[in-house]
């Protein structure tokens, strides 16, 4: 039981560690995994906002489950950019390729303020969420204006 234990955590580190390029059979898969990993994250985002803009009722359990969700995801999609993925059933922009370092501290941006909301969701404060909401939300946009053709 020890020794199983260990060996799953031994792959499971492993699985984390290999390239991003080496988790994808096709560039198709690597589209499909970035482009669900951010209908997830936007979808629990969502739910926030919507609590946000006084589209759902405050509740202040739920905000602080979606946002541990939302930070989650937030650490997922960018593996799915490998090269090679520029074309087929994307929005990506070239730009993300030949500009890596601007793309790398949008998505970085990004990660920060969804940590941010996480605090601010466990703050229960309504009003905290809604600025971190904001800033989310602007975060999501400034890369998307750059980075996704519409
Ligand atoms: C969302 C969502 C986005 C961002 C963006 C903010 O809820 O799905 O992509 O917010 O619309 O401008």
């Amino acid at each position: 039981m020890k020794r199983l234990a260990l060996v799953t955590v031994a792959a499971a580190g492993l699985a984390t560690a290999l390239p991003a390029a080496a988790q994808f059979q096709k560039p198709e898969d690597a589209i499909k995994y970035r482009k669900a990993a951010m209908t997830v994250m936007a979808n629990h985002f969502g739910r926030i906002a919507a609590m946000a803009n006084g589209k759902a009722p405050f509740d202040a359990t739920a905000a602080q489950g979606n946002a541990d969700i939302v930070v989650m995801m937030s650490k997922l999609p960018f593996a799915g950019f490998v090269e090679g993925t520029a074309s087929g059933e994307t929005k990506a922009k070239p730009e993300i390729w030949s500009e890596p370092d601007k793309f790398k501290n949008a998505t970085t941006r990004m990660q920060d303020e969804v940590v941010k909301l996480n605090a601010a969701a466990r703050t229960g404060s309504l009003d905290q969420i809604k600025i971190a909401v904001g800033d989310v939300g602007k975060s999501c946009k400034a890369c998307h204006d750059n980075y996704r053709k519409e």
